[in-house]
């Protein structure tokens, strides 16, 4: 089998210098990407597997029954590059479909993404994998010198690409462009505008998976950067905002409080919010627009039970072609 790992060091800094400065902020927020340490990527795999929260059967179920489809309209490629891979359990069916000889996956959760990618390369002699962990939100650069030449194609599933407001979500997928690559491709699943009543329950269902991942976020800190959160003196709360049109999520403070992290102090009033997430939903044309914007030019999409998948080429290879 062949697998590498590469670990990019500056995670644990920019930790410390994200939170102090969300903690400092108003509104308080911390960014979601700090979920993920390992209990955290523990419980987003049950939050999978809740009743409520149907988004990434949905997905499986999607990709399951369209891939011949996805696969015909893609065509011949040499590399899935997926970041944000996590435990490598989505881009499988796309690499027995596909059978490229190259896989790179990103994730900033380095230790579960390792472990992940070195099973799949064992289950997979003959593709090479590249696992690289790295917060790709802001180096994504440092990951170019690890692709391999050929046609490319990235896959962007399970609505990671909610977790960014539309005109970051701009930004982000511009930045694809370049791990996509000359004649590159990009195949991306996001969850759809629906009901609130089907929303609200996915972000807080009954056995209460996702408040004790929300506030796990706290205690990661406690562990982590010496902070002394009271999770219980905290409430997860989650709702959909339709005038944005996403979920958000918050911790609130349930008492006046004053709370140490990494040496810095922050006081939170009784009610006071922490924003710990917001998670996009679109229409399939508002996404279009999204990633026109970004340069991406739609090839083919499918859709199931309010869940899209969009693959999309470089808009400037029509013109060119
Ligand atoms: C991984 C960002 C797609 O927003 O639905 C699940 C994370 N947060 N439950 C989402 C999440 C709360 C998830 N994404």
């Amino acid at each position: 089998m062949t697998f590498r790992f590469v670990e990019f060091p500056s995670a644990g800094d920019e930790l410390r210098s994200e939170v102090l400065a969300g903690l400092a902020a108003s509104p308080k927020s911390i960014p979601p990407k700090y979920f993920y340490d390992e209990i955290g990527c523990r419980l987003f795999e049950a939050i999978c597997l809740q009743p409520e929260y149907a988004l990434t059967r949905i997905e499986q179920a999607l990709m399951a029954s369209k891939l011949p489809e996805i696969a015909a309209a893609i065509g011949t490629i040499e590399c899935i590059v997926e970041p944000g891979a996590g435990d490598c359990s989505k881009v499988r069916a796309l690499i027995d479909a596909l059978h490229p000889d190259h896989l790179v996956v990103l994730d900033i959760a380095g230790r579960t993404l390792a472990t992940a990618a070195t099973s799949l390369a064992g289950n997979h002699p003959g593709l090479q994998v590249t696992a690289l962990g790295m917060d790709f939100i802001h180096a994504l650069d440092e990951a170019q010198s690890y692709l391999p030449p050929g046609r490319r194609l990235v896959y962007y599933p399970g609505s990671s690409i909610g977790n960014f407001s539309p005109v970051e979500a701009t930004a982000l997928l511009s930045r694809y462009s370049q791990l996509a690559g000359e004649d590159g491709q990009i195949l991306i699943g996001f969850d759809l505008k629906k009901a609130p009543d089907l929303l609200h329950r996915a972000y807080n269902d009954a056995a209460g998976v996702t408040a004790a991942f929300n506030l796990n976020l706290l205690q990661r800190l406690n562990r982590e950067l010496d902070a002394d959160f009271d999770p219980g003196r905290f409430r997860h709360y989650a709702f959909y905002n339709p005038i944005e049109g996403r979920i958000e999520m918050h911790l609130i403070s349930l008492a006046e409080q004053t709370v140490s992290v990494a040496g810095q102090r922050f006081h939170f009033h009784l009610g006071e919010t922490l924003l710990t997430e917001h998670s996009y939903k679109f229409r399939c044309d508002e996404f279009v627009a999204i990633a026109a914007s970004a340069g991406w030019h739609l090839k083919g999409e499918w859709q199931q039970d309010g869940f899209a998948l969009q693959l999309f080429d470089q808009a400037n290879e029509t013109v060119r072609g």
